[in-house]
């Protein structure tokens, strides 16, 4: 049976991409709706092929609609979501803004499916950063148990949104043509820079982008013991997270049995050769593709229980839109 689906934020950088994975998938899609702000209102979005004009999310009556997709910024899901959920409506929210919140499902579908069918109308899709990582470690944490998890990321502008993307671009055509770069949406200079913030300074000193990868851990593997401790940082990549991971785990477990464990995980790709080139790189690999990839797998010698390991995948793709559309294949039934 085929749903009529809203997409929320449907010109944004993730938007765009739930549309495209939609048709990909081949999704049962009735009707679709495009919906934006006042300001996109009008433009045009394809589908199949055909261009579906973008309604005015304001002006949207979310009862012609079954599921939707938001991804317009956690503002415009606090005021809408709960609208489309009053109207009849499942939301896949791809914000923070529901996350932590108890009775809201936070779901990587292939770690934790099962707490899918508890929701009270909102999904939510966890952080680009958290996902890459749970969908990784989350074979060794059920082989072996994990006790802490140290993680540096080394994350792609697009999860800043279009307007970072042309940043990157242009401050980088810029500095090869001898001109000033302009600094408007990152903090300080990306082209040819890494930048360690992203989001916003919490009292302890972290970022929020690093609490986030806390929180969501914990929740999502159910464990408020597991420790996490992240640097959050952003380089000048357009598509695509990596990410160190160091990790102790409860119970010994060796490179080789890792690897073994990681090359039948759902959704895990090992690019892992010990050669030169013989690991996933964002560029070459993960950009465009749906893939968790992991690679330098490694016992790590300063510690008893440790392993490290590089962690690469898109975030726009695993990182939000096609978390959101496996999750919205998984809620078919029930819709
Ligand atoms: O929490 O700026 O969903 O790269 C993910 C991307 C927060 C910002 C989230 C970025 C966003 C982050």
């Amino acid at each position: 049976m085929a749903v009529n689906v809203a997409v929320v934020g449907a010109t944004g950088a993730v938007g765009q991409t739930i549309i495209e994975i939609l048709e990909e998938r081949a999704f049962p899609v009735d009707q679709i709706y495009a919906l934006g702000s006042s300001r996109s209102a009008g433009s045009t979005v394809l589908f199949k092929g055909k261009p579906i004009q973008v309604q005015n999310l304001a002006e949207f009556d979310f009862s012609s609609a079954t599921l939707a997709l938001f991804s317009a910024g956690g503002s415009v899901s606090a005021e809408f979501a709960p609208k489309a959920v009053e109207s009849g409506c499942v939301v896949v929210d791809n914000t923070s803004h529901f996350r932590n919140v108890t009775e809201v499902p936070l779901v990587v579908p292939e770690v934790n499916i099962h707490t899918l069918n508890a929701h009270s109308g909102i999904i939510a899709v966890p952080n680009c950063s958290t996902i890459q990582m749970v969908v990784a470690l989350k074979p060794i944490y059920d082989a072996v148990g994990i006790s802490r998890i140290n993680v540096a990321t080394y994350q792609s502008v697009s999860g800043a949104g279009k307007r970072a993307i042309e940043e990157l671009a242009a401050q980088t055509t810029s500095l090869l043509s001898g001109k000033k770069p302009v600094v408007e949406i990152m903090a300080k200079q990306i082209a040819f820079n890494v930048i360690p913030e992203i989001d916003t300074f919490q009292e302890n000193g972290y970022t929020r982008e690093e609490m986030k990868m806390v929180w969501e851990t914990q929740k999502i593997l159910e464990d408020t013991d597991i420790r996490v401790n992240a640097t959050a940082v952003r380089v000048p990549v357009f598509y695509c997270h990596s990410e160190a991971i160091h990790l102790e785990t409860c119970d010994k477990i060796d490179a080789a049995q890792v690897i073994e464990l990681l090359s039948i995980a759902p959704g895990v790709t090992v690019i892992d050769e010990r050669t030169p080139g013989g690991y996933p790189t964002a560029v070459t690999d993960g950009s465009g593709t749906d893939a968790v990839y992991v690679g330098r797998i490694r016992e790590d010698i300063s510690s008893i229980n440790g392993i490290n390991m590089w962690v690469v995948s898109d975030n726009i793709r695993k990182g939000a839109a096609l978390n959101s559309v496996q999750i919205a294949e998984a809620l078919l039934p029930t819709l």
